[in-house]
């Protein structure tokens, strides 16, 4: 058991290292790099597919994609314009800062303004290790169920921000919106929570102005 804590530890402490260096490389290039957390299927590529059409003119974006298996999500960024590397982790349920570190030679960083990482969909493991990143973004669709957010609260303590999607369905669940506001910010009291329909572009663009902001005053 005590073995099982130390390796953690040992993990943990390496792919600190790693995401240091990832982090220093993004700032020495001035690109914000954003590390994208959902479970599976909440809808992180739909936002990101809905993002990139709208903002295609004003900012250079690429997008690194984390998956077991298949190239199908870079496949739907590359669609609508944008670089796209895919990972496949073969059957871890993260993605670790060396695995980052080991694709960003497909990039010419200091050519773009950000950088999205889209995380294996796990609530779990990937809030575990930082990539890096400057930012933080948890996603949860209504469909998942209320309680998500006190089950798997590492992920939404660690956020810069929540995105609720899949508000469009609403109106055929038990979802209570002002329940999950309530646990978000009994876990992280500041964090802006931003209510959407990846799907419709409901409430994409006050998420996009947020983003847009950061790029310019990091
Ligand atoms: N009704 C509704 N469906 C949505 C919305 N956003 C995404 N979906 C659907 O949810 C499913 C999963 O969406 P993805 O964007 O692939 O989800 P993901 O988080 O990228 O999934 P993984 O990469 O597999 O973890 C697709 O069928 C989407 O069309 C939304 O706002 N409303
Ligand atoms: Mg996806």
């Amino acid at each position: 058991m005590t073995e099982r804590v130390y390796v953690k530890k040992h993990v943990l402490h390496g792919n600190q290292a790693i995401a240091e260096e990832n982090r220093e490389l993004f700032k020495s290039k001035g690109v914000l790099t954003l590390n994208l957390l959902s479970s599976p299927g909440a809808g992180k590529t739909t936002l990101l597919e809905g993002f990139l059409n709208s903002i295609k003119n004003e900012i250079n974006v690429a997008v690194i994609e984390g998956d077991v298996a298949t190239a199908l999500d870079a496949e739907r960024i590359a669609a609508c314009g944008a670089h796209a590397v895919q990972i496949n982790t073969h059957g871890s349920c993260h993605l670790d800062a060396k695995m980052v570190s080991q694709v960003l030679d497909y990039f010419n960083l200091a050519d773009l303004d950000l950088l999205v990482i889209e995380n294996v969909g796990n609530l779990v493991c990937p809030a575990e290790f930082d990539l890096g990143e400057d930012l933080r973004i948890v996603l949860l669709s209504t469909t998942e169920g209320i309680d998500k957010v006190v089950k798997y609260p590492v992920v939404f303590q660690k956020a810069d921000a929540v995105i609720l999607n899949k508000i469009d369905l609403l109106p055929y669940l038990s979802f209570n919106v002002e329940q999950f506001i309530h646990d978000v910010r009994e876990l992280n009291p500041k964090v802006p929570i931003f209510q959407i329909s990846a799907r419709d572009g409901e409430g994409v663009k006050e998420w996009t102005d947020w983003l847009i902001e950061k790029i310019h005053k990091p």
